[in-house]
């Protein structure tokens, strides 16, 4: 199974769209990578926002990640889960969703990378830099962190698809990609535009003019 380059991120927080509105308005852009990402609502509320949501993908053709919880990814049907270090465990997970399910993990440093990497399609590794989408946020890690890491991933021989995470935007692509990043993910870049298709469009296009490190 193929992972995305681009990691779309639904919010919470955008006036006057549901999270499945975001979907559609980012699919309409492009987007074939969604992860959903509730936070704070009850289970028959989140798995409601989840069918919805999954419903757009799959009219798009597009992936659906569901963060934090497990057990709505699984009854709903979608393509996978991504998981931080307050939820459960990859390695659980895994034996919960099977082989063929996509878990993604979320690291803040090398430790962390290599103790899921085992698990996990691929890492989210953040926050590159300080963002207002996610509270209790971790420590920023910047193009050096990222340098840091990816090479000790190198001489570690971890070679999973790393997802850089957080308050990226197009002009920081070149580089990011060239610490050895597989791909972004991406949140208020497209969430708080004004034309949220087009500011995916426009994302997608300044993508794929970076060379990508296989
Ligand atoms: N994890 C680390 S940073 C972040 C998450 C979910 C937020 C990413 O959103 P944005 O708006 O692209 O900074
Ligand atoms: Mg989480």
């Amino acid at each position: 199974m193929q992972i995305s380059r681009l990691h779309y991120i639904t919010q919470d927080t955008i006036p006057g769209f549901t999270h499945a509105q975001l979907a559609e308005e980012a699919c309409k852009g492009g987007a074939d990578w969604v992860q959903l990402r509730v936070k704070g609502k009850g289970t028959a509320e989140w798995r409601k926002i989840a069918e919805e949501t999954l419903a757009v993908c799959r009219k798009y053709n597009a992936k659906l990640i569901i963060n934090d919880n497990v057990r709505i990814a699984k009854e709903i049907g979608a393509d996978g889960v991504h998981l931080g270090n307050d939820d459960m465990h990859p390695e659980e997970a895994r034996e919960k969703l099977g082989e063929t399910f996509i878990i993604g993990g979320t690291a803040n440093t090398f430790f962390d990378l290599e103790s899921k990497c085992r698990f996990v399609n691929y890492i989210g590794l953040g926050p590159f830099r300080f963002t207002n989408t996610k509270e209790k946020l971790s420590p920023v890690l910047g193009l050096d962190g990222y340098r840091q890491i990816l090479s000790s991933c190198q001489s570690a021989g971890i070679n999973i698809p790393v997802i850089a995470i957080g308050g990226i935007n197009e002009q920081d692509l070149g580089e990011l990609f060239q610490t050895g990043v597989y791909g972004v993910a991406i949140a208020s870049i497209v969430n708080a535009a004004p034309d949220k298709a087009g500011a995916m469009k426009n994302f997608i296009q300044h993508l794929e003019k970076c060379r990508f490190n296989d």
